[in-house]
């Protein structure tokens, strides 16, 4: 149940944070996608976060060699910053069509950042989450020949897959006999 309660608040996080950015980044792309052409627009998400969740997937599920995983790495930061990008730019145009009579649009400026800020630490903290141990474990040197495992072309990933899993293992045991005790 408690664990139910985590992952309800992980779905609303992500959703939440999809949404808020999502919806800034779209906007900044129906700016610059007008008339018949919005459908486009919502292909440029792909670009930004629905294409951060995406590029997520491939990298935790799919990409298998380690060009693939890199790629995959490289190409989810992308999207968060370009998620960033084009929400702190729309929330800057907002602020500057809301009738900036009272604030300087430096000020302006300023907070957009910040606010887009916000969501791109949470996107982050989101990717950390869901796929931390896999990219720490990209970072790893397994071998111990000075290479990076993601770099290393001797790296066997199935192995360390067998060896993770029986780690996992480990700890599911450990919690439960824990469990029992209380
Ligand atoms: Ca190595």
């Amino acid at each position: 149940m408690k664990k139910a309660l985590g992952y309800l608040s992980l779905i609303v996080l992500t959703v939440g944070v999809l949404l808020f950015l999502g919806k800034h980044s779209l906007n900044f792309f129906m700016f610059t996608f007008q008339g018949q052409d919005e459908l486009f627009a919502w292909v440029g998400l792909l670009l930004t976060s629905v294409g951060a969740i995406a590029w997520l997937v491939v990298f935790k599920w799919l990409a298998g060699s380690n060009i693939q995983k890199l790629a995959a790495l490289s190409m989810m930061v992308v999207a968060l910053i370009g998620e960033f990008v084009t929400a702190s730019f729309d929330i800057y145009m907002n602020g500057l069509q809301a009738g900036s009579f009272e604030f300087a649009p430096d000020e302006i400026k300023i907070m957009s950042y910040v606010v887009a800020l916000l969501g791109l630490l949470a996107g982050i903290a989101l990717v950390a989450y869901t796929a931390g141990d896999s990219i720490i474990e990209a970072f790893k040197d397994d071998d111990g020949d000075g290479t990076r495992n993601i770099f290393d072309p001797d790296y066997k990933p199935e192995h360390a897959g067998t060896e993770k899993i029986s780690r996992e293992n480990g700890q599911a045991k450990d919690f439960t006999s824990r469990q029992r005790q209380k």
